[in-house]
C-alpha cells in the first residue's frame, strides 16, 4: 500500500493487504477496486469458478428477477457497451457467462484462490493483523478482511430424519449438479418459494409426476418475460446515465416510476385498475404500482393489492380446492420476499401429472424420509428424486460459517448470538479492519443487489483510500453509532408489515436462529445518503487510530 500522510508504525509486515473471501459480483468488484488502488489483495472462493449465486444455483429455470440491464455492473462503461443480455430476466447460464467474462476482462482469477473455503480469520491486535485459514491449511495475513460471501449463499436444508436410509437421489437445488435427466421420474418438491416456484413451472413437464410439498402458500406476480430486442438494447444504451442515476437515488435500486406517491386519496376501482396496469407490465414493476413503502406500511392498501393477487391465483386454477391451498392468507403481500411467476406458474397445478400436499400444521405436516419416499402425517409418497427448494441460512449464515475471532478474543458468533450487531451493515465493534459487503443491517436482499454491492464496495475502498491518506492503521465503530444503528434498523423495520410473516429476512426460516429483521429497510436511497454523510464527516461513529 502505497504511503500516507501519516508515517505507519502499528500493522506488521503482512502478506497481503486485503483478503477478500468470495468470488461472486461482491468479492470481484472489491478485488478489482482494492488492486486498481495499488493493494495487494488475496481472494479465496470456495467453488472453482468466479460467479456465487450464479454458479451454485443451476437449476432448470434458475433466472434473476432484477432486470438484466440493471442486473450488471455499473462501472465500466465499456462492458455496459459490449454485454447483452438476451431476455428481460436473464437466466442462471446468461448471468454465469456474464460474470466470467467479467473475470476474464479484468484479469480476476490471477488473485483468486479457487477451490478453497476459508475456515478462520483470528485478528491479531498488536500486530494489527488478520490471520486467515482455510480449510486445506493455508494461512495468508492481511491489514484488512473483508468479506464477500453472500447473503443468499449458505443453503438450509431441514433435518426431516430418515434421510439417510431414502434410496431415491435428493438435491438442494442451491447445490444443483449440472444437467439432470428428470424424464420418466416421480419427482418431489419440498418448498414454494421464488425457487421452489420457479423449479416447480419449469420443470413440472419433464418429469412422469411431480408432488410439490408446500407449508406456506405465497404471492407470485408474472415476470412478463420476453426477448429484448437491438433496438431496445441501444435505447437502453443511449440512457444508461439517466437509468443508473434513478437506480441509485432509488429505494430499491431499480429506476421505476410509481404512479403515486401513495395509494392514498385513490378510489377503489382506481386502485384496481392501476394495479391490473402493473401486473401486465410484470415483475418488480408490480410492486412499484405505488410507492413500495406504501404498500409495505399499510395495511389497507396491502390486503386490496393482496387481495387484487388471491383473485389472480383463484382464476388461473381449475380445481377450487388446490386453489384455496394456493391461496395466501397468512401474510401480506411483501412482507416475505416477492417471487415471480415465470412460466405460468399456478397454472402448472391444472396439469395431470402435478400434485400439491399441503405440509402446514393444519395439513399433513413431513415427518421424514422413508426408504421409498417422503411421509406425511397422513400418507406416504414413493419418489425418484427429492428437490429441496428449502432456501438459505441467510444474511449471517455465510458469515458465521467462518470462525471469526476478534479484537480481545471475541468471537463473531458469540458477539451474534441474538442478531447481528453492526454499523452501516459494515462493520462491527471488536472486529477492527473486517468489512462485510452487504452485511446485515444493510440494504443487501431488499434491493437490486449489484447496485448495493457497487455502493459498499466503493465506500470500503474509499474509506481504506481515507485511512491510507491521513496515516490511519485501524478502524472500527464505536459502541453508540452500533447501538443506534441497530436501534434505528429495528425501529424501521417495526414500522412496516415485516413482522407480520415468519420469513428468512428474520431468520425465522432456520430453527434456533435469533427472530431479528436483518436487511435495513429504508431504502438505498435513504441509506447511501447516510453512508456517505459518515464518510464526509471523518467516519462519524468510528473510532480510526
Ligand atoms: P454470492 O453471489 O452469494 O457469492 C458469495 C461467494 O462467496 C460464493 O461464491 C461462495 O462460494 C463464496 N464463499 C462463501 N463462504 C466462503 C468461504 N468461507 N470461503 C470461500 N468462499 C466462500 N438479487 C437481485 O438483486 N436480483 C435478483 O433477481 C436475484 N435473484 C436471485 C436468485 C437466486 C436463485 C438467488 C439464490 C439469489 C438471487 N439474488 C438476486 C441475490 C444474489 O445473491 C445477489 O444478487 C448477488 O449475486 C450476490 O452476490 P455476492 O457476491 O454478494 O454473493
Ligand atoms: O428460499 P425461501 P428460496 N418443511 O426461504 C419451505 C432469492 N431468489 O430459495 O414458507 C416444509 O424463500 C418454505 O416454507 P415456509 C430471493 O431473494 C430469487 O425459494 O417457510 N417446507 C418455503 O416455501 C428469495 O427470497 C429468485 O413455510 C419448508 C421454501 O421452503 C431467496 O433467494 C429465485 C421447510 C423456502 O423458501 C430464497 O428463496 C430464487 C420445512 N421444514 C431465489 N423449511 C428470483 O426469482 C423450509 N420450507 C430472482
Amino acid at each position: 500500500m502505497s504511503s500516507g500522510a501519516r508515517e505507519r508504525t502499528e500493522s506488521a509486515e503482512t502478506d497481503v493487504d486485503a483478503v477478500v473471501v468470495g468470488a461472486g459480483f461482491s468479492g470481484m468488484y472489491m478485488l478489482h477496486r482494492l488492486r486498481e488502488r495499488g493493494l495487494s489483495v488475496q481472494a479465496f472462493e470456495k467453488a472453482d469458478e468466479v460467479g456465487g449465486t450464479w454458479y451454485w444455483n443451476q437449476y432448470p429455470g434458475a433466472r434473476c428477477d432484477s432486470e438484466s440491464h440493471i442486473y450488471c455492473y455499473s462501472f465500466d462503461d465499456e462492458m455496459l457497451e459490449e454485454w447483452e443480455f438476451s431476455e428481460r430476466y436473464p437466466e442462471q447460464p446468461e448471468i454465469l457467462e456474464y460474470l466470467k467474462h467479467t473475470a476474464d476482462k479484468l484479469d480476476l482469477r490471477r488473485d483468486i484462490r479457487f477451490d478453497t473455503a476459508v475456515e478462520s480469520a483470528t485478528y491479531d491486535g498488536t500486530a494489527n493483523t488478520w490471520t486467515v485459514e482455510t480449510a486445506d491449511g493455508q494461512q495468508v495475513t492481511a491489514q484488512f478482511f473483508i468479506s464477500a460471501v453472500g447473503c443468499l449463499s449458505e443453503p438450509y436444508r431441514p433435518d426431516f430424519g430418515g434421510l439417510e436410509s431414502y434410496e431415491g437421489d435428493w438435491y438442494h437445488t442451491a447445490r444443483w449438479p449440472g444437467d439432470l435427466d428428470l424424464s420418466g421420474d416421480h419427482v418431489g418438491v419440498i418448498g414454494t418459494g421464488s425457487t421452489g416456484i420457479q423449479f416447480i413451472s419449469e420443470n413440472a413437464a419433464r418429469c412422469e409426476h411431480m408432488t410439490v410439498f408446500q407449508r406456506t402458500p405465497n404471492y407470485a406476480v408474472p415476470a412478463q418475460n420476453r426477448p429484448i430486442s437491438k433496438e431496445e438494447y441501444e435505447e437502453i444504451r443511449d440512457n444508461y446515465d439517466e437509468i443508473w442515476a434513478d437506480a441509485r437515488d432509488s429505494r430499491l435500486g431499480m429506476p421505476f416510476d410509481h404512479d403515486h406517491y401513495s395509494a392514498a386519496g385513490l378510489s377503489e376501482t382506481e386502485i384496481r385498475e392501476t394495479l391490473e396496469e402493473r401486473w401486465e407490465k410484470g415483475g418488480f414493476r408490480f410492486l412499484h404500482a405505488f410507492e413500495p413503502a406504501h404498500i409495505l406500511t399499510n395495511r389497507e392498501v396491502n390486503e386490496t393489492v393482496s387481495e387484487f393477487i388471491r383473485e389472480k391465483i383463484r382464476a388461473k386454477v381449475d380445481d377450487p380446492e388446490t386453489a384455496e391451498t394456493l391461496v395466501p392468507t397468512d401474510h401480506p403481500y411483501g412482507a416475505k420476499r416477492p417471487p415471480m411467476d415465470y412460466n405460468d406458474y399456478y397454472g402448472t397445478y391444472n396439469r395431470d401429472n402435478v400434485s400439491l400436499v399441503d405440509v402446514s400444521e393444519d395439513g399433513q405436516p413431513i415427518e421424514g424420509f422413508t426408504t421409498a419416499g417422503i411421509r406425511t402425517a397422513a400418507a406416504e409418497y414413493d419418489l425418484d428424486m427429492v428437490v429441496f427448494a428449502t432456501g438459505f441460512d441467510a444474511m449471517t449464515g455465510a458469515i458465521l460459517a467462518m470462525d471469526i475471532e476478534g479484537r480481545d478474543d471475541r468471537r463473531l458468533n458469540g458477539k451474534w448470538a441474538d442478531g447481528p450487531l453492526t454499523y452501516l451493515g459494515l462493520m462491527s465493534r471488536g472486529f477492527p479492519n473486517m468489512f462485510t459487503i452487504t452485511g446485515p443491517q444493510s440494504p443487501s436482499v431488499l434491493t437490486n443487489m449489484p447496485m448495493s454491492i457497487e455502493q459498499h464496495v466503493e465506500w470500503i475502498d474509499d474509506c481504506i483510500a481515507y485511512m491510507d491518506a491521513e496515516g490511519y492503521d485501524r478502524i472500527e465503530p464505536t459502541e453508540e453509532a452500533e447501538q443506534r444503528w441497530v436501534s434505528n434498523t429495528n425501529m424501521l423495520a417495526s414500522n412496516m408489515l415485516f413482522s407480520d410473516a415468519d420469513s428468512w429476512y428474520r431468520g425465522e426460516n432456520v430453527p434456533g436462529k435469533p427472530s431479528i429483521f436483518t436487511p435495513f429497510p429504508g431504502g438505498l436511497d435513504q441509506y447511501r445518503e447516510i453512508c456517505d454523510r459518515v464518510a464526509r464527516d471523518d467516519y462519524d461513529g468510528f473510532e480510526l487510530e
